[in-house]
């Protein structure tokens, strides 16, 4: 049985990128020096542009938003470079996941591929409720086979991933939590009625 890990302890876990620390933090200063105003990023539009910019991935309104919260440490409504750095490298690790889970390359993540990630993130779900719970967060893409023949298909992007994964993670907590003020075993509750329950989808 696979041991449950936060997907900030997985992330240390899994092999990171070829890319050298030095081109990231140019990439980042870069970034940031294109949006900042007087030093800082003012808003969410800005800070969506600049870390959209850093990974060469589009990034939505909603993941701006909860990113520019997460982001301002001090609390001040902006982010200064300090602040963008710490996210920034945050997002280069998610983005070299996303790259890493996408098995065949094509810039997005099959159902199949998003169940691998979730298997390597301590997840133990079955793929069916995988398939159920990717749809909150998929979009349809067409996509080419190995002919070159095109389909449509459900499909995680970048944003979604993320997006996905933060919620799977923070419910985990949840669980956790209230199996362990329960005193019951994770097997009276399971992880995937609650999932399913804040959700929607069971
Ligand atoms: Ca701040
Ligand atoms: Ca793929």
């Amino acid at each position: 049985m696979a041991t449950a890990v936060s997907l900030s302890q997985q992330s240390s876990c899994i092999e990171p990128p070829s890319r050298p620390a030095s081109s990231l933090s140019g990439q980042i200063s870069h970034a940031f020096q294109s949006y900042q105003v007087n030093g800082v990023i003012t808003d969410e539009p800005h800070l969506r542009a600049a870390l959209s910019e850093l990974i060469s991935l589009p990034i939505s309104r909603s993941t701006a938003r909860q990113f520019f919260r997460q982001a301002d440490s001090n609390g001040d409504d902006y982010i200064d470079f300090t602040e963008f750095r710490n996210l920034g490298r945050v997002l280069a690790q998610w983005r070299d996941l996303y790259m890493q889970f996408d098995s065949n390359g094509d810039g997005v993540l099959s159902l199949e591929e998003y169940w691998r990630a979730l298997c390597m993130f301590g997840y133990e779900l079955d793929t069916a409720f995988v398939e159920r719970y990717a749809n909150q967060h998929s979009e349809l893409r067409e996509v080419s086979d190995e002919g070159g023949e095109t389909r449509e298909e459900r499909v995680l992007g970048f944003d979604g991933f993320v997006q996905s994964c933060i919620k799977l993670d923070r419910l985990r907590k949840v669980h956790q939590q209230y199996v362990s003020s329960m005193g019951v075993s994770p097997n009276v509750v399971p992880f995937e009625h609650l999932v399913g329950m804040v959700h929607g989808i069971i």
